[in-house]
């Protein structure tokens, strides 16, 4: 497997990369044009310089998250035949500069929702928390703003202000669309975009829904075993592929996430990997990496993932917030530089009972 951590790029991280360096067998840094709104070409120029920074470091920029899908391509509109074409440009960009996988996610509207952003653990770091009846009969927005208050000031994926703006009339787009037209609209986006990263060398690589079930009447589809079946069935070629999450899809307990990387595995370009507690009221809050920390059996997700050969990429997901590290919710240094050590030391065992 290929070591990866995710960075915002100068200015928009606390992380600087000379700290990634730090990070034992950590190859390739994961990120983003993060102010380039969805649906507008990525500039070539703008690509080469962030490449030309990170590989001055000594790092890969083979993948790329995320190129967001802009919302009238999930909505099936008459315009997203522009969008379509523009997401192409930046796909023949991002080949340009030697990119190999392209993340993405087909959430509507929201990306990843939580109700807490630094909930405590008993340990006295805190994390990511979903508290399930704040996202029942609650003004999605309203609920947001109040979230986004303790991010640090950072802007969180899916909650840009410019989109917060429009979100009314975003609601009323998609007061029709059913699962079944989301499906259908994914497709249409598969059947240009596939083939086309196929002949360009990438691989397009979907994120699951997070949390895997609808949210605030919204259609969510990437949310388990049976769908993602479903998703490489839409189109069957080499380059639709999973970026598989484990916490996303791990949220839902009747998700059995070592099943479903051995069930996909020469489907998987880019492994999220992080652990979650899940409560019995169906709250999920996220924690360290180790099998015993959370209900996801970390420990064989890396066995299946060593049993198949994996050459894909892994990045650690989000981490908590420990030893007072003032950060990007779910994106500091030290808690996902942990994970980094947990996931090659299971690794390296599995390699060496080999
Ligand atoms: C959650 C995170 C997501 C992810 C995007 C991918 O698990 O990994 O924010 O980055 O949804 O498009
Ligand atoms: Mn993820």
């Amino acid at each position: 497997m290929k070591m990866t951590f995710r960075w915002y790029g100068t200015g928009n991280d606390s992380v600087a990369l000379s700290d990634i360096r730090q990070i034992p067998g950590c190859d390739g840094i994961v990120w983003a044009l993060h102010d380039m709104p969805a649906g507008e070409v990525w500039p070539l120029d703008r690509i080469m310089a962030v490449k030309e920074e990170i590989e001055a470091k000594g790092f890969n920029i083979d993948v790329v998250e995320s190129v967001n899908v802009h919302e009238d391509i999930k909505l099936g509109l008459p315009s997203r035949e522009q969008y379509i074409t523009n997401y192409k440009e930046t796909i023949v960009n991002l080949a340009k500069a030697g990119v190999k996988v392209i993340c993405y996610n087909f959430m509507p509207v929201f990306d990843w929702t939580r109700t807490d952003l630094f909930k405590e653990l008993p340990d006295g770091s805190t994390a990511l928390f979903y508290e399930s009846s704040k996202v029942v009969d609650v003004d999605p927005v309203a609920l947001i703003k109040k979230v986004s208050k303790g991010s640090e000031g950072y802007t969180m994926p899916g909650w840009e202000p410019e989109r917060l703006a429009r979100i009314e009339e975003l609601f009323e787009a998609y007061k029709d669309v059913t699962e079944e037209q989301l499906w259908e609209n994914l497709k249409y986006f598969l059947e240009e975009i596939v083939p086309f990263a196929q002949q360009h060398d990438i691989k397009m690589a979907i994120h699951p829904d997070d949390p895997p079930w609808p949210i605030f009447g919204l259609p969510r589809i990437i949310t388990g075993k049976k769908n993602l079946q479903r998703f490489l069935n839409l189109v069957d070629n080499p380059s639709n592929c999973l970026t598989l999450c484990t916490g996303s899809l791990g949220a839902n307990p009747e998700n059995d996430l070592p099943d479903i990387v051995r069930s996909f595995a020469d489907r998987i370009a880019f492994m999220h990997i992080r652990n979650v507690k899940i409560f019995e009221n169906g709250d999920f809050i996220e924690t360290s990496h180790r099998t015993c920390d959370g209900n996801i059996d970390i420990y064989d997700v890396v066995k299946a993932l060593h049993e198949n050969d994996y050459k894909g990429y892994v990045r650690p997901d989000h981490g908590r917030h420990i030893w007072n590290e003032s950060c990007r919710p779910g994106y500091g240094l030290y808690d996902r530089a942990l994970g980094i050590m947990y996931i090659w030391g299971v690794w390296d065992s599995l390699q060496r009972l080999k």
